[in-house]
């Protein structure tokens, strides 16, 4: 290995481990793992799996890309020898923003745990160059500008074969294909992302420090971004660019290679299954009958074979992110694809007579979900709460016609990037405790529930904490020059600003505790609040909560009486090289979404694996970490999903009732134009928020709010006995084997997929 490096090295930059760059040495252990995978075989078998999804966020992968093939430790000496620190290394690995959140993120723990169960699996989705934006405070606002990832030397190897035509109506373009390698944990063999890119992608197209470039000109932008601004119909139209452009080469590559290995396309469900990740890749459905009756099939045939090959998870029942694409629009981009939307949505109108499952509705709009249930051969929701929702309200006349299609897959993560490689000083004291099989069978991590009342292991545990939020308090101050008090209890809410998953009732709980810090009632501990988040830039009200939170961050860090008792810190940018950085470091894990609202989290699982205490709503998959760790080790607060969809139903909600009736909650509301607001924000945002609260509140923040600060003064009452905390944080880690991803991954294949 050292050798190796050396080599390496010496030929590249005629440098040695002793006098190369930390740069060289990056590029120089990049070259080596990229070859060892190249080395190695693909994960083959007779069916195989195609996960379509517009998201990868698949994060750096070196340390994971060790992790998987067995060399991180061996690297970790060789630097150690040189003076040198992996993690420091790996600084100089750009992260790929090739994803929003959860859905994105989700990809990748499936990816690594498909390879990590020795199944074929590929992944297909796009290589955007500019990804996701990155975020920039300035003002205590948000801005956008654009993140270049791709560097001369990266994990992408460009596969000479991904070439195919995409036609649209007024022009035709072609791809490249780049291919990074999914290597599994302790396996021989390896998968492949697929990624595709524009053949006549122009860079130029976009100036610096932007997030703006011309929407019109397809043929050179239609992989600069990940879902660039939809807030107008350009933008619209370029995401159905983007989503053909991404099935129709996913659709050409499958059938080719299936054609290469010999399969019979009249059996082509025997050869392949492809996961719809939710609706963005759902024209998959109709330009593979195309291609398939392109082959010489007729349309009733090519109809049967896609309709047993394709399978669709939900992710949500917010109607705005179910989509539903104009005629028109599809019209002007992929009219080839209209007659078979027609003939697929005819087929329905003949056999279904609820024409509220219709593929092509009254206002001509096509229901892409629809047309997954209708023409997929399973449907799954992501967490149990959210699959009964489905079956029972969101999707009940699709389940009343197909209930056999309907399945739950309680979403998970991977466990090797989320314990063993971003808390590595966790996983050695499990291993101590109850030796290293939890590594490859998560279920013996419960094995740890015989030291729940151990002092030693208990004391061991708040350490390993202690020090991951010192780094974090590290990592704050020489990134964002922000202080926060390592003693301090760590407070965590990070994910996508959305108003459903109401960070704005965080903030509201942020102006209670200066208000009773105010009165004279101090902490016993101090606390901080860390949030993180990105609001999509033409998310009005979700960056107007950004600005909220923001003048909090600095209204606390400044108050001389509040800054010692009590502080808001905002991570800029967050990304999963930050959650890596985070979540270990968090105590409190905030779930606090609307109840029915959030399908299923996966940070929530993420805090459970690194010994934070949930704090939610018996929403999403926190239902089922309640089940399993028990009322005791959880705080639970708010209305239950049953009480707000009839709420819904029967427009029962009046926030402003709940604004007039209860004096702390007007107070709380005020505090948001009050005059220490006022001093460090912006007006015009700050009462935006404020009428949006006072008159619409849609994720019905006010309903849950008094409660919400009921149960949270109780958590952090509680955290005083630190040994009582130590232990719920012991459970907690103890139950989490079931939301590993190889377990999610392993139901797929039993109840979807079949492969070997
Ligand atoms: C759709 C149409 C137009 C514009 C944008 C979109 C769009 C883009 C991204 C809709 C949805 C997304 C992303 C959704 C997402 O991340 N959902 C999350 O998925 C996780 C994995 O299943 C769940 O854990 C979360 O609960 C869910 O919110």
């Amino acid at each position: 290995m050292e050798q190796r490096l050396n080599t390496l090295l010496k030929d590249s930059f005629g440098h040695d481990l002793n006098t190369a760059s930390e740069k060289e040495i990056y590029e120089a252990l990049l070259t080596l793992t990229k070859e060892e995978m190249q080395g190695r075989p693909r994960i083959a078998g007779k069916k195989k799996l195609y996960y379509i999804s517009a998201e990868f966020l698949i994060g750096k992968l070196l340390s994971n890309n060790l992790i998987n093939i067995g060399l991180f430790d061996e690297v970790s000496s060789v630097l150690k020898k040189y003076n040198k620190d992996i993690t420091e290394i790996e600084a100089y690995e750009p992260e790929p923003s090739l994803g929003n959140g959860g859905l994105g993120r989700l990809a990748a723990c499936f990816l690594d745990s498909i390879a990590s169960l020795d199944l074929p699996g590929d992944g297909i989705g796009l290589n955007y160059h500019y990804g996701l934006f990155e975020q920039k405070f300035k003002n205590n606002l948000q801005n956008e500008v654009k993140n270049p990832w791709i560097t001369e030397k990266s994990w992408l190897t460009k596969d000479p074969e991904g070439k195919f035509e995409v036609p649209f109506r007024r022009f035709t373009v072609t791809s490249t294909l780049y291919d990074i390698d999914v290597p599994g944990y302790n396996r021989e063999g390896v998968n492949k992302l697929h990624l595709f890119d524009l053949d006549t992608v122009d860079e130029t197209l976009v100036g610096d420090d932007t997030i703006d470039f011309d929407k019109e000109e397809i043929e050179k932008n239609l992989t600069l971004f990940l879902y660039p601004d939809d807030s107008d119909d350009a933008g619209r139209k370029l995401r159905i660019y983007q989503q053909y452009f991404m099935v129709s080469c996913g659709a050409q590559l499958i059938l080719k290679e299936t054609k290469e290995r010999g399969g019979d396309l009249h059996r082509l469900n025997e050869y392949v299954t492809i996961q719809i990740n939710d609706t963005h890749p759902s024209m998959v459905i109709p330009e593979l009958i195309r291609l398939i009756q392109i082959e010489g099939f007729t349309m009733d045939e090519a109809i049967s074979i896609v309709r047993k090959t394709c399978a669709y998870t939900n992710h949500t029942i917010l109607s705005e992110a179910l989509e539903k694409w104009p005629m028109d629009y599809m019209e002007a981009v992929v009219p080839h694809l209209l007659p078979i939307i027609r003939e697929l949505d005819n087929r329905v109108r003949k056999e279904v007579a609820d024409p509220s499952t219709y593929i092509i509705d009254d206002d001509n709009r096509v229901h892409m979900a629809h047309m997954d249930i209708h023409y997929g051969y399973s449907i799954n929701g992501v967490a149990a709460l959210h699959t009964e929702i489905l079956k029972n309200s969101e999707l009940n006349n699709f389940y009343r016609l197909y209930p056999g299609k309907f399945n739950n897959k309680t979403n998970g993560i991977t466990f090797r990037r989320w314990l063993l490689h971003c808390n590595p000083a966790l996983a050695e004291l499990i291993t101590e405790k109850i030796g290293d099989g939890f590594k490859t069978n998560v279920n013996k991590l419960t094995k740890l529930l015989e030291y729940k009342d151990d002092p030693e292991t208990l004391m061991r545990l708040g350490e390993i904490k202690k020090k991951k939020k010192e780094e974090l308090a590290a990592f704050f101050k020489e990134t964002q020059d922000l202080t926060i008090d390592p003693n301090s209890i760590f407070d965590v809410q990070v994910k996508r600003l959305h108003e459903y998953k109401r960070q704005q009732m965080n903030c509201l709980y942020a102006i209670y505790k200066i208000m009773e810090i105010k009165k004279g009632n101090k902490p016993k501990t101090p606390l901080t609040m860390i949030f993180g988040a990105k609001a999509a830039p033409a998310y009005i009200i979700a960056k107007d909560i950004i600005h909220l939170i923001l003048c909090l961050q600095e209204y606390t860090a400044n108050d001389p009486e509040i800054a010692p008792y009590f502080r808001v810190v905002m991570a800029e940018n967050y990304n999963v090289t930050k959650a890596a950085k985070i979540i270990p470091a968090a105590e409190i894990s905030e779930q606090i979404s609307l109840a029915s609202k959030e399908a299923s989290g996966t940070s929530n699982m993420k805090f459970m694996l690194n010994g934070a205490v949930t704090l939610g709503t018996e929403d999403g998959a926190n239902v089922e970490i309640k089940d399993l760790v028990g009322d005791d080790n959880i705080y639970i607060f708010g209305e239950k999903s049953d009480t707000v969809i009839d709420l819904y139903d029967t427009a029962g909600y009046c926030s402003k009732d709940f604004y007039e009736k209860d004096e702390l909650i007007k107070k709380l509301v005020d505090f948001i134009v009050g005059e220490e607001m006022m001093k460090l924000g912006d007006k015009e945002h700050l009462e935006r928020l404020y009428k949006e609260i006072l008159n619409k509140d849609w994720f019905m923040t006010l309903l849950d709010i008094k409660d919400y600060i009921r149960v949270k003064e109780k958590m952090l009452s509680d955290y005083e006995d630190k040994t009582a905390w130590n232990k719920m944080a012991l459970v907690n880690i103890a139950k989490a084997g079931f939301f590993s991803s190889d377990r999610t991954i392993e139901q797929y294949n039993k109840e979807v997929w079949h492969l070997k």
